[in-house]
């Protein structure tokens, strides 16, 4: 019997929460990172990952010019072997079909940069600075096939600040991401679902 629950994380990008995750899960953890999968051969994450010592793999959706089903019957493959029982995106940016989704139901996270159910989708900061929010933040909800409308785990907030651009405002909300991110799957994959309420 192995004791840690193995967590495959996908990214496109960059990686921040991703490295927060992987770097949080050591010592007394329930979890430990098995895959960092990217959609993008670019993403920065890969070889912050692979510094990690944790196994990364890519799968770009380009070549399946908008077949989804097809681009993700390729995506699954490398979370299939890598044995994954909980899987998180982490700046992951393509939308998933309700088949892929199922498949790793109750064991699907992602962190989404609002303070949902506000601004589903992309370009969220500039939304809460249009709307004139006082708070913005980031919640980490369970992946359902509506896109970002899943049972909420965590959330934290941040102030809106006079003089804020769109990227001043997601360094702020990052900055909390990778404080909530590790502590809601500390949580879930301990098997506690209560949401961390963090600001
Ligand atoms: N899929 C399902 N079914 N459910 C969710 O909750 C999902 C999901 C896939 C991704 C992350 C999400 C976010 O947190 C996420 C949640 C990408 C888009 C998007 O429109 C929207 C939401 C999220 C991620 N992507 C475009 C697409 O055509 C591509 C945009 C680009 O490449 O820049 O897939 O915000
Ligand atoms: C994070 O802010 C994450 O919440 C957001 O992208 C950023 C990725 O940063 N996710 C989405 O917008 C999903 N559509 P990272 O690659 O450094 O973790």
């Amino acid at each position: 019997m192995s004791e840690h629950k193995r967590v495959a994380i996908l990214i496109s990008g960059g990686g921040s929460n991703m490295v927060s995750l992987v770097d949080s899960m050591t010592g007394d953890h329930p979890a430990r990172a098995c895959l960092v999968l990217s959609n993008n051969a670019d993403a920065g994450g890969l070889e912050k990952a692979a510094a990690r010592g944790v196994t990364t793999a890519v799968v770009d959706h380009r070549p399946f010019k908008g077949d989804r089903e097809a681009f993700e019957a390729e995506l699954v493959k490398p979370i299939l072997e890598a044995g994954a029982d909980i899987v998180c995106l982490a700046g992951f940016m393509r939308v998933l079909t309700a088949g892929f989704v199922s498949q790793f139901q109750n064991r699907f996270l992602n962190i989404h940069p609002s303070l949902l159910p506000k601004y589903k989708g992309l370009h969220t900061h500039a939304r809460a600075l249009e709307a004139g929010d006082a708070e913005h933040g980031c919640t980490v909800h369970e992946v359902t096939p509506a896109l970002d409308d899943g049972p909420i785990l965590g959330q934290a907030k941040v102030p809106v600040l006079t003089g804020d651009t769109p990227d001043v405002l997601a360094a702020r909300v990052l900055k909390q991401e990778h404080v909530l991110y590790p502590a809601v799957l500390r949580r879930f994959a301990a098997g506690d679902r209560t949401p961390v309420l963090l600001g």
